[in-house]
């Protein structure tokens, strides 16, 4: 495998003259023609020769396993774009998907794609309040579901006069349908041989990602069908995808991730991907990848964490050797958590950084790159990224100084709009620059260290502290297993660092303990960055995505309102 060439080859020959033309050139596209994502996902694939590969290996919490290939999903995304359009849903409208990760799940959002509606995928752990507000914002004409999360549709359907159709895809004989559900089965539906997807062109509405603030109810982020374009260079270029290649993207449609390469990076790609519907196992994880010889993975640090609490020695009891690139996304991926894959893997996972907005990579770190460990890495070729002055806006030149992650405008995937919202969009703009809401220095040789939340950095006696800095130190100590820090109020310095902390098994709580990882910090880092207190938890607050939620415990330090928390995964 070591004589493998990287898609991307030289980072630095692919940086001058780069264009998006080129990714167009691949798929065929060329400006003003139609572009229809449902389309190039499976029909393309279809018409290029690979209709007999597989698309789908799914494998459900029983390890029940299902496959389809390419044909198989080009055909059953036709037959749910045929029956949307039969009941009378419009190009435009808002469709739902809110279901575990079913293959019903990949093939509706397609399906919905295809006949020219926008998606709108959830969480389906969401809860009925937060549902009923995206629903409600979304103005949203139909949703897909399963029997038992149906429940929770039924509870607000009084108050969503838009939404017309309730689907649910496994009901059977025996469910009892009420108003406005109808039963669709995936599987037994007759398969749909041609279907003329919609034309959609660049500009068409395409997905609807609701993306959670730090303050208000959380935003429709609103993509575009042109996004394919800039989804696809990031899949080949930094996950490195190749024909030969078996990928898994662990994370739910209900996050960005989930849905830019977990659906429609690889599968323009013509990648077969794997899917395991199940929670978190560091056992089940493992012999998913032995099983199934992926070769390629994509993951988020909080997971890679929970896999580093469990050791090593689990990891030798697996035949791990099909492994070839590792990536992540979603938060800080502490160096310490870098070195470990290493020793655990033999690979570096690389971290990726992105947002719900931005709709794909952004910065990261390149196969065959040399990594710096803890740095997000570089701007992808075609993304101009800098640290603007927190007060004038305009780019800073020191490198090592800590400003606010800014983006040109332009890429294709960058979302267009937040759906209803123009205000709050129109406020991320500043000077030209879009602005992540993130903190962040660039160091002399181009790379990105990240700092933390625009909103969580910690000042401290007038000094500026990253909790991740913090964070990553903590987890050094033998102890920790987790942690989040956090500012909180002090009248002398306005703010002084609090971490919450859980501890790795086999530890307990204790004064020395306390004493003896404030002193680990202060030698570690500086006496500014100490906590001056710390918290023990049993976990800590996270995102369904895996965030860590320092909002919420930043929130209650300051007696302040918490805010949407439709999100929480441990609530
Ligand atoms: C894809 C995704 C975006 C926010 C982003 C930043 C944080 C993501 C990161 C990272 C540090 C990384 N974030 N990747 N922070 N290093 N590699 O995560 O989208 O859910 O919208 O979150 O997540 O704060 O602004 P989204």
């Amino acid at each position: 495998m070591s004589e493998r060439k990287s898609n991307i080859g030289s980072y630095e020959q692919r940086l001058p003259n780069f264009d998006w033309s080129l990714a167009e050139q691949e798929l065929g596209y060329k400006k003003g023609d139609k572009i229809n994502i449902g389309w190039y996902l499976s029909d393309r694939n279809c018409q290029k020769g690979l209709g007999m590969k597989l698309a789908l290996i799914h494998e459900d919490h029983l390890g029940n396993v299902r496959r389809y290939t390419f044909n198989d999903m080009r055909v059953m995304t036709n037959a749910i774009a045929l029956y949307l359009q039969k009941l009378g849903v419009q190009p435009g409208e808002r469709v739902c998907i809110f279901m575990d990760r079913a293959p019903e799940l990949y093939f509706t959002f397609q399906g919905i794609l295809k006949m020219g509606a926008v998606a709108q995928p959830l969480f389906s752990a969401f809860g009925d309040e937060s549902l009923f507000t995206r629903l409600d914002n979304a103005k949203t004409t139909a949703i897909f579901t399963q029997k038992k999360h149906v429940a929770k549709v039924r509870k607000i359907l009084g108050t969503l006069p838009a939404l017309r159709h309730i689907i649910i895809v496994d009901a059977d004989e025996s469910t009892t349908l009420k108003d406005r559900e109808l039963a669709y089965n995936m599987e037994k539906q007759p398969r749909v041989e041609q279907f003329d997807a919609y034309p959609s062109t660049a500009e068409t509405p395409s997905v609807l990602h609701y993306t959670s603030g730090t303050t208000g109810q959380p935003k429709g982020a609103q993509h575009v069908h042109y996004s394919i374009i800039s989804q696809y260079l990031t899949t080949k270029w930094v996950l490195d995808l190749q024909p030969d290649d078996i990928y898994w993207c662990n994370a739910d449609p209900g996050w960005v991730t989930g849905t830019s390469y977990g659906i429609i990076g690889p599968w323009v790609a013509g990648i077969t991907q794997v899917v395991l519907d199940a929670g978190f196992s560091a056992e089940r994880w493992y012999q998913f990848i032995e099983k199934h010889k992926i070769t390629v993975w994509y993951s988020a640090p909080t997971a890679i964490r929970l896999l580093m609490r469990e050791g090593t020695d689990i990891v030798r009891k697996y035949n791990l050797k099909s492994l070839r690139h590792l990536a992540s996304v979603g938060e800080p991926l502490n160096a310490e958590a870098v070195i470990w894959s290493k020793e655990a893997f033999g690979l570096f996972f690389h971290d990726s950084y992105w947002q719900t907005e931005t709709g794909s990579i952004v910065i990261t770190n390149y196969p065959g790159m040399t990594i710096k460990p803890g740095s997000m890495g570089k701007p992808f070729p075609g993304i101009t990224a800098t640290v603007l002055d927190t007060k004038t806006f305009e780019p800073i030149q020191k490198s090592g100084t800590v400003g606010l992650i800014a983006l040109k405008p332009g890429w294709p995937s960058m979302f267009r709009t937040y759906w209803n919202n123009q205000a709050v969009y129109d406020s991320k703009f500043k000077n030209g620059w879009y602005l992540c809401g993130d903190r962040a220095s660039i160091d002399p040789d181009g790379y990105f260290w990240f700092v933390g939340r625009d909103d969580d950095v910690i000042n401290t006696g007038g000094h500026l502290v990253g909790p991740f800095e913090i964070e990553s130190a903590l987890l050094e100590h033998p102890a920790v297993a987790e942690s989040a820090a956090v500012g909180k109020p002090d009248p002398v310095n306005m703010e002084v660092v609090k971490a919450f902390v859980a501890l790795k098994p086999g530890f307990e709580p204790s004064d020395d303990l306390d004493l003896e990882i404030m002193n680990f910090i202060r030698k570690k880092l500086s006496p500014l960055a100490m906590p001056q207190e710390i918290e023990f938890v049993k976990s800590l607050p996270k995102t369904r995505s895996g965030k860590i939620m320092r909002r919420m415990l930043r929130a209650k330090e300051w007696g302040e309102e918490i805010g949407d928390t439709s999100t929480l995964e441990n609530d």
